[in-house]
């Protein structure tokens, strides 16, 4: 049978008119507050999701507590946690985990301070506060263990606020990690102006900043730091909360799609680039790609083990804590044929302060929205697992036939070295395998998600050799997913801890 044209996600098999492969929503899954942060906690793969101080508003300043749950997904049990010992009020945060995975929370209501989550412990423990105070800026791990952030003027002062680092101990200014070169010229100025920062850890402690500001920028964070500019998405203005993704690490390659000019009341764009980085400092390469089929902002992206990247929910027209104009269908962009695909309609809006993060099964969690106290509908205490194609035959029924990696050879690796992955491949396709690094989402960022494609070295039977790649810019230390592939199809992933 051939495919003999297409309608409206209708595929049209030889005459007859069968349902194509567009994925699949799952269940509701319930919260007792609006998910705005999520970030699957690497020794026991739940979802610790978290809001404000309060489940469904927030309030700047004075507010010491968040409200946080973790759904635990082999028995579909979501239990709550208020943290009230770090007296820090985590929402619109600055999100990183660091090399031991324990999870650096930073600035947001509570605009100085810092929270660390141990993931074997569960326990979050206050840190030193930071030398600024920040909220809406992010931050990425370094290629040196330590953790950078910029920018930040939604909260703790309106002002031009330069890098620093976190070194385990204490904060530390960066003054040469110049603050204005990334801002954007949005009409409600710095407030908004220096939020989101798409920053990626890179080779020998640099920071590639790739938007939302039209102009993109190097950030050296040796001595007192330094900065150099990197040119321009091509003809991409602002794009401020619209998402950015290392889809493949090792080539240095980065998809960004869409955003806005304004951080509110403005149109958003359905621009698409494909950014290369190398040597840092060097200027990048920028591809300009086919479109979006919807303009977006406030949607998230997520990498798919295969690499492709599902980008979810967003509005047309940028206006927190509204329902209004959201694009409710996901578009799955495809890194070979660089084209996108709309995929099933997700049945809830998941706009401004949204998240979605990759699920160790291959689907991607997709939830939250709003946080507007009394505002209603706009507010969504709840999160879908989104199951991409991969998992369906070609009938977007029938689930496909996964591959098990059965055992790996060792769950701490280090970077240079290889692993043993044993693996069941029963329906006989050929094997490919990727790392990802386990991510963290909220705003649209998620500056810990990257994904590294692994070529095996030799194989014997059923047991495969997959070598580390051996650059700390490019797989940065940490909690990784580590994925076997049968012709694109993924089984669940083993977690992996890649050690310097
Ligand atoms: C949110 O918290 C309030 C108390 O502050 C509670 O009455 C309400 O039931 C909670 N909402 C949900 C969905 O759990
Ligand atoms: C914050 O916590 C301190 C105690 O740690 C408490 O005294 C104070 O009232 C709290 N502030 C708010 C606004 O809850
Ligand atoms: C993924 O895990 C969730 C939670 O356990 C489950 O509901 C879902 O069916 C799984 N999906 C696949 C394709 O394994
Ligand atoms: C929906 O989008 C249009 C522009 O396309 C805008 O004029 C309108 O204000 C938006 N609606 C809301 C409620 O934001
Ligand atoms: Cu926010």
């Amino acid at each position: 049978m051939s495919i003999t044209g297409s309608l409206a996600g209708i595929a049209l098999l030889s005459g007859t008119a069968v349902a194509a492969n567009l994925g699949k929503w799952g269940p509701t899954i319930q919260f007792p507050l609006v998910p705005v942060a999520a970030a699957v906690i690497p020794s026991t793969a739940e979802l610790l999701v978290w809001s404000a101080y309060r489940n469904d508003s927030f309030q700047t300043g004075a507010q010491n507590v968040t409200q946080t749950a973790v759904w635990t997904p082999t028995n579909n049990v979501v239990k709550y946690f208020e943290v009230a010992y770090t007296d820090h009020d985590m929402f619109c945060p600055g999100v990183s985990f660091d090399f031991n995975g324990d999870l650096i929370v930073t600035g947001g209501d509570t605009a100085p301070a810092t929270s660390i989550l141990n993931p074997n412990t569960w326990q979050w423990t206050k840190a030193p506060n930071m030398q600024l105070a920040r909220g809406y800026q992010s931050s990425a791990t370094l290629s040196d263990g330590r953790v950078f952030t910029i920018g930040g003027s939604w909260s703790g002062g309106l002002a031009v606020k330069n890098g620093e680092v976190w070194d385990g101990s204490k904060w530390t200014l960066l003054n040469g990690c110049d603050g204005k070169p990334m801002l954007t010229a949005d009409r409600q100025g710095i407030f908004r102006q220096d939020n989101h920062a798409w920053l990626f850890g890179w080779k020998s402690g640099s920071v590639f900043q790739a938007g939302p500001s039209k102009a993109m920028n190097w950030y050296f964070t040796s001595g007192t730091g330094s900065w150099s500019a990197a040119g321009t998405r091509n003809n991409d203005g602002d794009a401020m909360c619209g998402p950015a993704v290392m889809y493949d690490a090792t080539a240095g390659k980065i998809l960004t799609a869409g955003g806005s000019p304004n951080y509110q009341d403005s149109l958003a764009t359905n621009n698409a680039y494909l950014i290369t980085i190398g040597t840092p400092g060097n200027k990048p390469s920028v591809e300009t790609l086919r479109k979006m089929r919807y303009a977006r902002i406030f949607s998230t992206s997520t990498v798919l083990p295969d690499g492709s990247v599902l980008v979810l929910g967003g509005q047309t027209y940028g206006h927190p804590f509204s329902d209004a104009n959201s694009t409710q269908v996901p578009e799955l962009w495809n890194p070979n044929t660089k084209s996108w695909k709309q995929l099933v309609a997700g049945p809830t809006p998941r706009a401004y302060h949204s998240v979605s993060v990759l699920m160790p099964n291959g689907t991607v969690f997709n939830g939250g929205g709003g946080l507007c106290g009394n505002c209603g509908s706009s507010n969504h205490f709840d999160g879908q697992l989104f199951s991409p194609p991969y998992l369906f035959k070609s009938d977007g029924i029938t689930p496909a036939v996964r591959p098990t990696i059965s055992k790996v050879s060792a769950s701490t690796v280090g970077l240079g070295k290889s692993l043993q992955a044993t693996i069941s491949n029963p329906s006989g396709g050929s094997m490919t395998f990727s790392l990802i690094r386990m991510g963290s989402s909220t705003h649209t960022v998620n500056t810990d998600q990257r994904r590294v494609p692994v070529t095996p070295s030799s194989s014997s039977g059923s047991v495969y050799t997959l070598p580390i790649p051996s650059d700390v810019g490019v797989v940065t230390p940490g909690y990784w997913y580590l994925w076997a592939m049968s012709s694109g199809v993924p089984g669940t992933a083993q977690i992996i801890k890649i050690t310097p």
